[in-house]
């Protein structure tokens, strides 16, 4: 039986994951589902972070360095916004900021998120179907020891440095879900779902804050895989850590494992952490190497997730 996957993804280690995925699937295969909690309105533009992410990095031309923004950028646009005394905390780039100029028109122009998302990664050259959580605003807010921040307030403005008191999604209940994604959990078309190796509180939390999405997900038969973002009691990359230390959860595989304990039954762990298996649910897990530092690794980990998933089918 052919696989068709649903993979929910972040931005940097979703996307990393999300490349391998695509390098052994067809267009047909796969839909790619992303965060749209970090999307915010910036010098009139509208900026859509994790889709980019995506779409950057599955198109090649992503900053590797940084994860995020394209390779070999241009910082002139930025510069001069600098010298009309506008606020440059978040870098935009010459060739990034066409992204949201071009994205922005379209959805000025009623075009949905989703319509607008497969008609820029189209002129990327991109088949894959990479689709937003959400047509309509889903806004990630943080209650800080430092005020209520937005998440690229908190993200970028702060650098992840307030402490985190609580995490709300708002316009969540309202989240209107792309129609195509409707018409493929309606008519049973997945036979997997991976939860890639993004932040679980930043990042997939707010995919799972969709009462749409987060019902499919507890009430569906079909298996669902997440790969941790956590290796040795510390993230891969970004805050990961620092966030379950201030929630006073321990930094671990079994604290992921907990975390989506009622969604998915199994969880990719690091070699590192081979001997820290908790008993937590029904969740199995499955070792491998998961750190992903080049475009070999991230198709080889893409590989045992979907024969994974084909064994559990
Ligand atoms: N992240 C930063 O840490 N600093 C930035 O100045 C920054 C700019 C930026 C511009 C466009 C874009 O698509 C992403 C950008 N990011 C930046 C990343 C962004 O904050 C993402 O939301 C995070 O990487 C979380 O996924």
């Amino acid at each position: 039986m052919k696989q068709k996957i649903l993979a929910l993804c972040g931005g940097v280690g979703g996307a990393k994951l999300a490349y391998g995925l695509s390098q052994l699937t067809t267009p047909e295969e796969i839909v790619f589902l992303v965060n749209t909690g970090d999307d915010f309105i910036h010098l009139d533009l509208h900026i859509s972070p994790d889709l980019d992410t995506v779409m950057y990095t599955l198109a090649g031309v992503n900053d590797p360095k940084k994860g995020w923004g394209v390779k070999e950028e241009t910082w002139n646009a930025l510069g001069s916004l600098k010298k009309y005394g506008l606020d440059t905390w978040f870098q935009l780039g010459d060739k990034d900021l066409a992204t949201h100029i071009r994205r922005t028109q379209l959805l000025k122009e009623g075009l949905k998120l989703s319509e607008v998302t497969r008609n820029l990664s189209s002129q990327l050259g991109l088949k894959h179907n990479i689709l937003p959580m959400s047509e309509s605003p889903v806004q990630t807010m943080i209650q800080t020891d430092q005020g209520k921040l937005s998440f690229q307030e908190y993200f970028v403005k702060h650098k992840c440095d307030p402490k985190i008191e609580k995490i709300e999604f708002l316009g969540s209940e309202v989240a209107e879900v792309p129609t195509s994604l409707e018409e493929l959990i309606k008519d049973d078309k997945f036979t997997g779902i991976i939860i890639c190796p993004s932040n679980p509180y930043l990042s997939v939390d707010p995919i799972l804050s969709i009462n749409k999405i987060r019902t499919f997900l507890l009430e569906t038969n079909i298996p669902i895989l997440a790969v941790s973002p956590i290796i040795d009691n510390d993230s891969i990359k970004g805050p990961t850590a620092k966030i379950m230390d201030e929630m006073k959860v321990e930094p671990s595989v079994n604290a992921i494992a907990a975390h989506y304990s009622e969604l998915i039954n199994i969880l990719v762990i690091d070699q590192k952490d081979k001997d820290n298996q908790a008993n937590i649910g029904s969740i199995d897990y499955l070792v491998d190497s998961i750190y992903m530092k080049n475009n070999e690794d991230k198709v080889s980990l893409a590989k045992v997730c979907l024969e994974e998933l084909r064994k559990l089918a």
